[in-house]
């Protein structure tokens, strides 16, 4: 809005983009925040699809959110300010939303970026935006750039493109051409031989362009910021004689240097199609030495041959400034845009440390490891839910007989009815209405020194006692003494006549299976001591696996002695019990679930509450 009619770009334009074009958005905040704009230049994209939502983009070293509506009607509701389209939709659909946007009267300017848009639509938009007299650039073009001001797309190149070329300041000269690669070739020129470019606009390859040389020229001639022209044209199709038109009617009068690509066309004797749809010649007009010829008898400054386009470039602009018609303007250096850390990294031009170091799986590949082991290995060699725990808890493959010794100790565990404590408090937060993981956490919770979580502290009370060479009654009245219970020792239910059979079973595969045992033999000998006391002082579950385990650790031969210390420090041992009875807490879980139980309270006749110790309630301290 309030922008006269030929500057539809200005440092303060605000547009939308039409499409998810996260990379091409950066681009254009980059180039603003170069510019020293004080908004971003993109107020909003429009993708209809995934809902409303909101992106994160780069403002300078900060960062900045941008919405994401799911149409134009929303968008422009929402920001008034904004008049400009970069539409990136596709080719399919380009023609509807470009006519859609043409019903909002605050849309002034609409890019069309697709290639192979039908010429039926690209025609039929072209009609209609020009009744509404609305500025289309493309289709099949990167845009056009107003450096200082505004960016289309990726108009310009990569940013190194853009400071390189200076685009982050205005300079005189405004051009036109046909492609977004021969811009970024005359951005580099102009900012070479000249004060650099003050606008650049690319019509796109097509034959019915939105818009064509003539209406951007005109442009140029009508605003006083613009001092030279140039027109970069190419073999096909005829605007470059309406431009010719112009000049002789005098209806553009600033100088105007010119060059049509597409003179060697000659030198084929066949029809020579261009890259571009529109670049071919169907009549002697159209071929590019007859533009240039015709160029230069109208008083366009036309070189001999393209080599020599800069050096025109420099008279024409040089003259000019002879004649005071342009004041160079004085350099500033545009503010540094960090380069993108991941960009950075690839170069090579930065490290950093990371935060996690991860020894045990890779995901990243093809295929997943287990330490180093394909997934698919794990199942051609069947190496069980045992070898699994093996290459994850220990990173290496054990011998099968201690592999089969983690699952059998897994099956063990995996439950001891309801009544124990972790059951219980599973049941109990299940029937609380908790789902599966809290009513897991919460039995997992309470697995602790006396319930199922002994074995680490057993494995080291055995070990140490055996090692510093105290007999078996020698520890128990060492324990004793210190006020300290064995851990690994007594069971609520389970004793001398009531044996434990997990622990049978265990017993019965070390002796069977383990090439030595000789902590298992001391804790039967530390339990002989202290069922004499009292029967109930049996090695229990996780005494016996404990100390079975660290038979194991030392004398498989699969861990050096430092390692087997280590492993029963960082608490490993715990580790069995509670993947092993995760299985039982889960099923009971279920089942509570399945029986529909209700909340539970417990009777407050099993309660005893008193509270005579209580002193009645008063107020301590001062009253006044
Ligand atoms: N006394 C397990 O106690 C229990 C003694 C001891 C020396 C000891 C107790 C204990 C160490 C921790 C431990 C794992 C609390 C147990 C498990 C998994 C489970 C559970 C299930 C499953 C049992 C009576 C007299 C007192 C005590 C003395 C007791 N323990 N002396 N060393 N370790 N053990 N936990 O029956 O002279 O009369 O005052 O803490 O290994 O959790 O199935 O339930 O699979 O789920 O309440 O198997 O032994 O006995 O505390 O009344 O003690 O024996 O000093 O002597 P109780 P208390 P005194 S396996």
């Amino acid at each position: 809005g309030g922008r006269p009619w030929f500057r539809p770009f200005d440092a303060n334009t605000r547009s939308f983009v039409y499409g998810l074009q996260p990379r091409a958005i950066q681009g254009m905040l980059d180039f603003d925040y170069s510019c020293g704009r004080q908004a971003p230049s993109v107020a909003a994209m429009i993708y209809p699809f995934g809902g409303h939502h909101i992106q994160k983009f780069y403002w300078g070293t900060k960062e900045t959110l941008l919405p994401v509506y799911t149409s134009l009607k929303e968008a422009v509701a929402k920001h008034p300010d904004a008049d400009v389209l970069v539409n990136f939709a596709s080719s399919r659909s380009v023609y509807s939303s470009t006519l859609e946007s043409l019903e909002f009267e605050q849309i002034k300017a609409i890019a069309l970026i697709a290639e192979g848009v039908p010429e039926r639509h690209a025609r039929e938009i072209l009609w209609k935006a020009a009744a509404k007299g609305v500025l289309i650039i493309g289709p099949a073009t990167v845009g056009g750039i107003k450096p200082g001001c505004f960016r289309i797309g990726n108009s310009g190149g990569m940013m190194d493109n853009i400071i390189s070329s200076k685009l982050y300041r205005p300079g005189s000269i405004g051009y036109v051409s046909k492609s977004g690669g021969m811009s970024n070739e005359l951005n580099n020129i102009l900012s070479l031989v000249t004060d650099g470019t003050y606008e650049g606009i690319a019509i796109g390859g097509d034959r019915y362009p939105g818009s064509t040389f003539i209406d951007h020229l005109l442009r140029y001639e009508a605003d006083d910021n613009c001092k030279m022209l140039v027109l970069l044209g190419e073999v096909g199709g005829i605007e470059e004689y309406r431009v010719i038109e112009a000049v002789k009617t005098g209806k553009i009068k600033k100088p105007i240097v010119a060059w049509a690509i597409g003179t060697c066309a000659k030198m084929f004797t066949t029809e020579v199609q261009f890259g571009h749809a529109g670049s071919m010649a169907n009549s002697d007009l159209e071929t590019a030495d007859a533009k240039n010829n015709a160029m230069r008898e109208a008083g366009f400054v036309v070189p001999d041959t393209f080599e020599e386009l800069p050096h025109v470039l420099r008279e024409t602009y040089e003259a000019l400034v002879r004649q005071g018609t342009i004041a160079p303007k004085r350099d500033v250096d545009p503010p540094v845009i960090p380069m993108d850390y991941k960009w950075a990294q690839e170069l090579g031009l930065i490290r950093k440390p990371a935060a996690f170091i991860s020894t045990i799986s890779d995901e990243r590949g093809q295929e997943l490891l287990y330490a180093g082991m394909r997934i698919s290995d794990v199942f051609k060699e069947d190496i069980g839910l045992g070898g699994v725990v093996s290459l994850l808890w220990f990173k290496r493959r054990l011998p099968p007989w201690a592999a089969k010794f983690i699952e059998m100790v897994l099956m063990l565990t995996a439950d001891h009815g309801p009544a124990v404590s972790g059951a219980m408090n599973t049941i109990v937060a299940t029937r609380a209405g908790k789902d599966l993981i809290s009513s897991l956490a919460s039995g997992l919770l309470t697995i602790g020194s006396r319930f199922g979580g002994a074995l680490d502290e057993a494995a080291s009370m055995f070990s140490n006692a055996r090692d510093t060479g105290l007999t078996p009654r020698e520890f128990v009245d060492h324990s004793r003494k210190a006020n300290k219970l064995i851990s690994g020792i007594g069971h609520k239910i389970k004793s001398v006549n009531n044996p434990d059979l997990r622990v049978e079973l265990v017993k019965e595969y070390v002796h069977k299976h383990f090439p030595s045992h000789t902590l298992l033999d001391y804790a039967l000998a530390v339990e002989k001591v202290t069922t004499a006391k009292k029967d109930t002082l049996i090695l229990n579950v996780d005494g016996c696996i404990a100390v079975c385990f660290v038979d194991l650790l030392r004398d498989s031969g699969a861990f050096t002695p430092e390692e087997a210390e280590e492993y029963i420090k960082i608490g490993t041992l715990n580790g069995l019990f509670v993947l092993g009875r995760s299985i039982g807490f889960i099923g009971h879980h279920l089942d509570q679930k399945r029986l529909r139980a209700p909340l539970y309270r417990h009777p407050a006749d099993d309660i005893f509450i008193n509270m005579a110790d209580v002193a009645q309630p008063r107020v301590l301290g001062k009253m006044q």
